[in-house]
């Protein structure tokens, strides 16, 4: 569980290992300077709250009312680029055994979704609907349905006590340097490296 002050984790893959489908200049980008701003900004933003700083990532998220509302907004966002970026970077893997779920994942998904492909596409659709900027997760509800929702910007699902299983960034900065402007062939190519286990 991160807890301020924030520390950049390391990549626990090298960042040439998701070649070719991520390639290794957006790794760099990406980790070593997109998420390092929201963990300096961070940590910046709770410095006069000393209160805060005892709080964990997750429940500064749960509960955006709980924040000093002069810099709610703008802990949230940070807060919120370090949680999804921790999850994204945990959840990506060179690894092709882990790229497939477990069979009870498995199950889930064939039960809300029909097939494994039939989720793939609609997982895809829905992060090709992002507008702007932001995030697309399947998430795992109270009553064991499986959703795929859309997040802007930074935002995240801990509001919505939802248990997060895969989740897929579709700022440009995630796939701009190699992709352009196919956000479809980056949503397509995701899932060889993608982390199930
Ligand atoms: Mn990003």
């Amino acid at each position: 569980m991160l807890k301020y002050p924030y520390i950049l984790p390391e990549l626990p893959y090298p960042y040439d290992s998701l070649e070719p489908y991520i390639d290794t200049e957006t790794m760099h980008y990406h980790h070593d300077k997109h998420f390092q701003t929201y963990i300096d900004n961070l940590n910046k933003l709770l410095e006069p709250y000393p209160m805060l700083q005892e709080v964990p990532l997750e429940t500064l998220l749960a509960y955006p009312n709980r924040l000093p509302f002069k810099d709610r907004v703008a802990i949230m966002n940070n807060a919120g680029g370090v949680y999804n970026h921790n999850l994204f970077f945990m959840s990506l893997t060179p690894d092709k055994t882990k790229t497939i779920p477990d069979a009870e994942t498995a199950k889930k998904i064939i039960d809300n979704f029909g097939s494994f492909e039939e989720f793939k596409n609609k997982f895809n659709e829905s992060a090709k609907g992002v507008f702007g900027s932001g995030w697309t997760y399947l998430a795992e509800s109270r009553n064991n349905n499986l959703q795929i929702i859309n997040f802007a910007n930074q935002d995240t699902p801990l509001y919505m006590r939802v248990k997060p299983i895969i989740l897929v960034d579709v700022w440009e900065h995630a796939y701009y340097l190699k992709y352009k402007n196919a956000r479809a062939d980056y949503l397509n190519n995701i899932w060889n490296v993608l982390k199930w286990q």
